[in-house]
Protein backbone atom coordinates (compact mmCIF):
# COMPACT_ATOMS: atom_id res chain seq x y z
CA UNK A 1 0.00 0.00 0.00
CA UNK A 2 1.28 3.53 -0.59
CA UNK A 3 1.60 5.80 2.09
CA UNK A 4 0.03 9.07 1.70
CA UNK A 5 2.20 11.96 0.90
CA UNK A 6 2.47 14.64 2.90
CA UNK A 7 1.45 18.39 1.62
CA UNK A 8 4.98 19.34 1.83
CA UNK A 9 6.23 15.99 -0.07
CA UNK A 10 3.42 17.30 -2.89
CA UNK A 11 4.40 20.47 -3.81
CA UNK A 12 7.90 19.44 -3.72
CA UNK A 13 7.61 17.73 -6.73
CA UNK A 14 8.86 19.88 -9.68
CA UNK A 15 7.13 19.90 -13.37
CA UNK A 16 10.55 18.88 -13.95
CA UNK A 17 13.44 18.94 -12.26
CA UNK A 18 15.64 22.29 -13.46
CA UNK A 19 17.35 23.71 -10.09
CA UNK A 20 20.47 21.29 -11.06
CA UNK A 21 20.99 23.44 -14.08
CA UNK A 22 23.86 25.91 -14.71
CA UNK A 23 24.06 29.21 -16.55
CA UNK A 24 27.47 29.51 -18.13
CA UNK A 25 27.49 33.43 -19.19
CA UNK A 26 29.42 35.24 -22.42
CA UNK A 27 29.42 38.44 -23.09
CA UNK A 28 30.01 38.80 -26.78
CA UNK A 29 29.88 42.74 -27.47
CA UNK A 30 30.34 42.56 -31.58
CA UNK A 31 28.31 44.34 -34.01
CA UNK A 32 30.49 44.30 -37.12
CA UNK A 33 27.62 41.75 -38.89
CA UNK A 34 25.71 44.72 -39.54
CA UNK A 35 26.08 48.03 -40.00
CA UNK A 36 24.21 49.88 -36.63
CA UNK A 37 26.59 50.83 -33.63
CA UNK A 38 24.90 50.20 -29.99
CA UNK A 39 24.32 46.33 -30.87
CA UNK A 40 27.73 45.65 -28.45
CA UNK A 41 26.30 47.68 -25.59
CA UNK A 42 23.79 44.38 -25.68
CA UNK A 43 25.36 42.49 -22.59
CA UNK A 44 26.04 44.77 -20.06
CA UNK A 45 23.30 46.13 -20.31
CA UNK A 46 21.39 42.57 -20.09
CA UNK A 47 23.52 42.46 -16.81
CA UNK A 48 22.44 45.53 -15.53
CA UNK A 49 18.88 44.37 -16.20
CA UNK A 50 19.78 41.92 -13.15
CA UNK A 51 20.15 38.71 -15.19
CA UNK A 52 22.33 36.89 -12.85
CA UNK A 53 20.80 38.21 -9.86
CA UNK A 54 16.90 37.37 -11.04
CA UNK A 55 18.83 33.57 -12.40
CA UNK A 56 20.57 33.11 -8.66
CA UNK A 57 17.16 34.31 -6.76
CA UNK A 58 15.82 30.90 -9.12
CA UNK A 59 17.95 28.74 -7.48
CA UNK A 60 20.09 28.40 -11.03
CA UNK A 61 23.91 28.30 -10.11
CA UNK A 62 25.75 31.19 -12.68
CA UNK A 63 29.07 31.86 -13.72
CA UNK A 64 29.79 34.60 -15.52
CA UNK A 65 32.92 34.29 -18.14
CA UNK A 66 32.59 38.37 -18.67
CA UNK A 67 32.73 39.79 -22.13
CA UNK A 68 35.46 38.76 -24.99
CA UNK A 69 37.60 41.24 -26.11
CA UNK A 70 37.36 41.18 -30.52
CA UNK A 71 40.72 42.50 -32.39
CA UNK A 72 39.95 45.52 -34.67
CA UNK A 73 40.97 44.35 -37.97
CA UNK A 74 42.73 46.94 -40.32
CA UNK A 75 41.55 47.10 -43.78
CA UNK A 76 39.08 44.57 -43.87
CA UNK A 77 37.56 45.39 -47.37
CA UNK A 78 34.89 43.75 -49.02
CA UNK A 79 34.79 40.29 -49.99
CA UNK A 80 32.66 40.85 -53.55
CA UNK A 81 29.56 41.76 -51.74
CA UNK A 82 30.32 40.09 -48.00
CA UNK A 83 30.99 43.10 -45.84
CA UNK A 84 33.25 43.03 -43.04
CA UNK A 85 34.00 39.32 -43.07
CA UNK A 86 37.58 39.19 -41.17
CA UNK A 87 36.58 40.80 -38.65
CA UNK A 88 33.75 38.80 -37.95
CA UNK A 89 35.83 35.18 -38.87
CA UNK A 90 37.92 36.14 -36.10
CA UNK A 91 35.32 37.49 -33.61
CA UNK A 92 33.64 34.30 -34.00
CA UNK A 93 36.47 32.05 -33.98
CA UNK A 94 37.46 33.61 -30.52
CA UNK A 95 33.24 32.84 -29.50
CA UNK A 96 33.39 29.06 -30.85
CA UNK A 97 36.25 28.63 -28.56
CA UNK A 98 34.33 30.62 -25.30
CA UNK A 99 31.43 28.30 -26.20
CA UNK A 100 32.91 25.41 -26.02
CA UNK A 101 34.68 25.44 -23.23
CA UNK A 102 31.52 26.50 -21.55
CA UNK A 103 29.90 23.30 -22.21
CA UNK A 104 32.74 21.31 -21.55
CA UNK A 105 32.08 23.27 -18.04
CA UNK A 106 29.28 21.30 -17.86
CA UNK A 107 27.04 25.05 -18.22
CA UNK A 108 24.60 25.65 -20.21
CA UNK A 109 25.59 28.30 -22.90
CA UNK A 110 24.07 31.77 -22.80
CA UNK A 111 25.68 33.66 -25.34
CA UNK A 112 24.68 37.43 -25.05
CA UNK A 113 25.35 39.50 -28.05
CA UNK A 114 25.65 41.68 -30.24
CA UNK A 115 24.70 40.83 -33.85
CA UNK A 116 23.18 37.29 -35.09
CA UNK A 117 26.40 36.80 -36.70
CA UNK A 118 27.57 35.27 -33.62
CA UNK A 119 25.34 32.36 -33.85
CA UNK A 120 27.89 31.28 -36.23
CA UNK A 121 30.58 30.97 -33.50
CA UNK A 122 28.49 30.07 -30.78
CA UNK A 123 26.45 26.77 -32.55
CA UNK A 124 30.31 25.68 -33.64
CA UNK A 125 31.43 25.70 -30.65
CA UNK A 126 28.50 24.29 -28.91
CA UNK A 127 28.58 21.22 -31.64
CA UNK A 128 32.32 20.96 -31.34
CA UNK A 129 31.86 20.28 -27.60
CA UNK A 130 28.74 17.79 -27.42
CA UNK A 131 28.22 16.55 -31.04
CA UNK A 132 25.11 16.55 -32.85
CA UNK A 133 22.11 19.30 -32.01
CA UNK A 134 19.09 20.88 -32.54
CA UNK A 135 18.41 24.57 -33.54
CA UNK A 136 15.58 26.47 -32.55
CA UNK A 137 16.05 29.63 -34.42
CA UNK A 138 13.48 32.74 -33.25
CA UNK A 139 13.44 35.29 -35.48
CA UNK A 140 11.95 37.74 -37.67
CA UNK A 141 14.37 37.03 -40.38
CA UNK A 142 15.65 33.43 -41.73
CA UNK A 143 19.24 34.62 -41.92
CA UNK A 144 20.02 31.66 -44.19
CA UNK A 145 21.52 34.26 -47.00
CA UNK A 146 24.42 32.82 -48.53
CA UNK A 147 27.91 34.61 -48.95
CA UNK A 148 26.84 35.45 -52.57
CA UNK A 149 22.60 35.45 -52.52
CA UNK A 150 22.88 38.28 -49.93
CA UNK A 151 21.23 41.68 -51.27
CA UNK A 152 22.89 43.72 -48.54
CA UNK A 153 26.42 41.36 -47.81
CA UNK A 154 25.62 42.28 -44.13
CA UNK A 155 26.81 38.85 -42.80
CA UNK A 156 24.01 38.76 -39.18
CA UNK A 157 21.70 37.73 -42.32
CA UNK A 158 23.52 34.70 -43.57
CA UNK A 159 24.67 32.91 -40.18
CA UNK A 160 22.57 29.64 -40.85
CA UNK A 161 24.21 29.38 -44.89
CA UNK A 162 27.91 28.51 -43.32
CA UNK A 163 26.55 26.00 -40.49
CA UNK A 164 24.24 23.61 -42.96
CA UNK A 165 26.35 20.54 -44.17
CA UNK A 166 23.55 20.93 -47.19
CA UNK A 167 24.66 24.72 -48.24
CA UNK A 168 28.21 23.62 -47.65
CA UNK A 169 28.69 23.97 -51.82
CA UNK A 170 27.25 26.98 -52.02
CA UNK A 171 29.73 28.98 -49.52
CA UNK A 172 32.84 30.59 -51.05
CA UNK A 173 36.01 30.99 -49.72
CA UNK A 174 36.24 34.13 -47.40
CA UNK A 175 39.09 35.21 -45.32
CA UNK A 176 39.13 33.99 -41.60
CA UNK A 177 35.92 31.75 -42.47
CA UNK A 178 38.56 28.68 -43.19
CA UNK A 179 38.16 27.15 -39.73
CA UNK A 180 34.49 27.05 -39.69
CA UNK A 181 32.79 23.63 -40.26
CA UNK A 182 29.69 23.14 -41.05
CA UNK A 183 27.48 21.07 -38.16
CA UNK A 184 24.07 21.24 -38.27
CA UNK A 185 21.18 19.48 -40.86
CA UNK A 186 18.68 20.80 -42.15
CA UNK A 187 16.25 18.45 -40.72
CA UNK A 188 17.52 19.23 -37.10
CA UNK A 189 16.53 23.02 -37.77
CA UNK A 190 13.61 25.16 -36.73
CA UNK A 191 12.54 28.69 -37.38
CA UNK A 192 9.77 30.34 -35.63
CA UNK A 193 8.88 34.23 -35.54
CA UNK A 194 9.47 34.26 -39.55
CA UNK A 195 8.31 37.37 -41.53
CA UNK A 196 10.52 39.13 -43.34
CA UNK A 197 12.69 36.07 -45.81
CA UNK A 198 14.13 37.45 -48.84
CA UNK A 199 13.53 35.40 -52.24
CA UNK A 200 16.86 33.16 -52.03
CA UNK A 201 16.21 32.45 -48.17
CA UNK A 202 12.56 31.20 -49.39
CA UNK A 203 14.21 29.27 -51.84
CA UNK A 204 16.67 27.97 -49.44
CA UNK A 205 14.32 26.78 -47.42
CA UNK A 206 11.80 24.79 -49.84
CA UNK A 207 14.79 23.60 -51.19
CA UNK A 208 16.00 21.77 -48.09
CA UNK A 209 12.47 21.41 -46.71
CA UNK A 210 13.30 23.23 -43.64
CA UNK A 211 10.71 23.20 -40.96
CA UNK A 212 9.09 26.99 -40.58
CA UNK A 213 6.56 28.27 -38.22
CA UNK A 214 6.35 31.73 -39.82
CA UNK A 215 3.74 34.59 -38.53
CA UNK A 216 1.53 32.76 -40.62
CA UNK A 217 1.84 29.34 -38.39
CA UNK A 218 1.94 31.19 -35.43
CA UNK A 219 -1.58 32.80 -36.50
CA UNK A 220 -3.05 29.43 -37.74
CA UNK A 221 -2.39 27.28 -35.33
CA UNK A 222 -1.28 29.42 -32.19
CA UNK A 223 1.71 29.46 -30.57
CA UNK A 224 1.17 25.90 -28.71
CA UNK A 225 0.26 24.21 -30.88
CA UNK A 226 3.65 25.42 -32.69
CA UNK A 227 5.69 24.76 -30.06
CA UNK A 228 4.00 21.08 -29.64
CA UNK A 229 4.80 20.52 -32.97
CA UNK A 230 7.93 21.92 -32.81
CA UNK A 231 8.76 19.81 -29.40
CA UNK A 232 7.43 16.57 -31.23
CA UNK A 233 9.69 17.63 -34.44
CA UNK A 234 12.86 17.62 -33.12
CA UNK A 235 12.30 14.66 -30.35
CA UNK A 236 10.81 11.95 -33.09
CA UNK A 237 13.76 9.93 -33.94
CA UNK A 238 17.67 10.67 -31.36
CA UNK A 239 16.39 13.47 -28.43
CA UNK A 240 19.86 15.67 -29.26
CA UNK A 241 20.64 18.81 -27.39
CA UNK A 242 18.83 21.84 -28.11
CA UNK A 243 20.59 25.11 -29.23
CA UNK A 244 17.82 28.13 -28.85
CA UNK A 245 19.58 31.45 -30.80
CA UNK A 246 16.58 33.85 -29.88
CA UNK A 247 16.73 37.02 -31.63
CA UNK A 248 15.37 39.95 -30.07
CA UNK A 249 13.35 41.44 -33.21
CA UNK A 250 11.59 38.29 -33.74
CA UNK A 251 9.27 40.26 -30.69
CA UNK A 252 6.70 42.68 -32.07
CA UNK A 253 8.58 46.09 -32.10
CA UNK A 254 5.86 47.42 -29.81
CA UNK A 255 7.51 45.37 -27.09
CA UNK A 256 11.21 45.31 -28.44
CA UNK A 257 11.54 48.68 -30.60
CA UNK A 258 15.53 48.68 -29.88
CA UNK A 259 16.87 46.65 -32.34
CA UNK A 260 18.55 47.20 -35.50
CA UNK A 261 16.19 45.72 -38.15
CA UNK A 262 12.47 45.78 -36.37
CA UNK A 263 9.60 44.41 -38.73
CA UNK A 264 6.43 44.77 -37.51
CA UNK A 265 3.83 41.92 -36.84
CA UNK A 266 5.95 40.09 -34.68
CA UNK A 267 5.42 37.49 -31.50
CA UNK A 268 3.58 39.18 -28.27
CA UNK A 269 5.62 38.92 -25.09
CA UNK A 270 3.36 35.88 -24.12
CA UNK A 271 4.02 34.39 -26.89
CA UNK A 272 7.62 35.13 -27.35
CA UNK A 273 8.36 33.82 -23.26
CA UNK A 274 5.57 30.74 -24.12
CA UNK A 275 8.36 29.27 -26.88
CA UNK A 276 11.21 29.76 -24.14
CA UNK A 277 9.47 27.99 -21.25
CA UNK A 278 8.61 24.88 -23.98
CA UNK A 279 12.39 24.54 -25.05
CA UNK A 280 13.60 24.77 -21.48
CA UNK A 281 10.31 22.44 -20.54
CA UNK A 282 12.31 19.52 -23.00
CA UNK A 283 15.37 18.99 -20.70
CA UNK A 284 17.28 19.75 -23.49
CA UNK A 285 18.19 23.28 -23.66
CA UNK A 286 22.24 23.10 -23.70
CA UNK A 287 23.05 26.65 -25.32
CA UNK A 288 21.07 30.12 -25.51
CA UNK A 289 21.65 33.02 -27.69
CA UNK A 290 20.10 36.40 -27.30
CA UNK A 291 20.79 38.90 -29.78
CA UNK A 292 20.46 42.31 -31.52
CA UNK A 293 19.35 44.17 -28.49
CA UNK A 294 20.45 47.83 -29.77
CA UNK A 295 19.94 50.43 -27.25
CA UNK A 296 20.33 52.83 -29.76
CA UNK A 297 18.10 52.08 -32.02
CA UNK A 298 15.46 53.07 -29.22
CA UNK A 299 13.82 56.75 -29.27
CA UNK A 300 13.11 56.83 -25.86
CA UNK A 301 14.39 54.81 -22.26
CA UNK A 302 11.50 53.01 -22.02
CA UNK A 303 12.21 51.52 -25.56
CA UNK A 304 15.33 50.51 -24.46
CA UNK A 305 13.94 49.23 -21.23
CA UNK A 306 11.35 47.17 -22.32
CA UNK A 307 13.60 45.78 -24.95
CA UNK A 308 16.27 44.75 -22.75
CA UNK A 309 13.59 43.35 -20.32
CA UNK A 310 12.23 40.84 -22.49
CA UNK A 311 15.49 39.73 -22.92
CA UNK A 312 16.08 38.64 -19.40
CA UNK A 313 12.40 37.64 -18.91
CA UNK A 314 13.25 35.08 -21.88
CA UNK A 315 16.53 34.24 -20.65
CA UNK A 316 14.88 33.66 -16.91
CA UNK A 317 12.04 31.51 -18.70
CA UNK A 318 14.76 29.29 -20.52
CA UNK A 319 16.09 28.36 -17.22
CA UNK A 320 12.83 27.15 -15.91
CA UNK A 321 11.34 30.20 -15.11
CA UNK A 322 7.28 29.73 -14.78
CA UNK A 323 4.31 32.06 -14.94
CA UNK A 324 2.54 29.41 -12.60
CA UNK A 325 5.26 30.28 -10.06
CA UNK A 326 8.08 28.58 -9.20
CA UNK A 327 9.39 27.01 -5.26
CA UNK A 328 12.67 25.64 -5.00
CA UNK A 329 12.73 21.67 -3.89
CA UNK A 330 13.79 22.40 -0.33
CA UNK A 331 10.81 24.98 0.84
CA UNK A 332 9.25 24.24 3.60
CA UNK A 333 6.25 25.72 5.27
CA UNK A 334 7.23 27.70 8.74
CA UNK A 335 5.84 25.80 11.14
CA UNK A 336 3.69 27.72 13.74
MN1 LIG B 1 18.58 37.28 -36.70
Amino acid sequence: MRSARTLQQLAAVPRRSLHHRSAGIIGAPFCRGQPRDGVERGPDLIRAAGLLQKLHEQSCAVKDYGNLAFEDVADDEPVGRVKRARAVGSANRRLSEAVRAVKQDGHTSVMLGGDHSLAIGSIHGHSAAVGDLSVVWVDAHADINTPLSSDTGNIHGQPVSYLLHELHAKIPVLPNFSWIKPCVSAKDLVYIGLRDVDPAEHYILKLLGVKVFSMSEVDQLGVARVMEETCDYLSAKVKKPIHLSYDIDAIDPSVTPATGTPVSGGLTYREGLYIAEQVAQTGLLSAVDMVEVNPLRGETDQDVRSTVNMAVDLLLACFGRLREGNHSPDYRLPEP
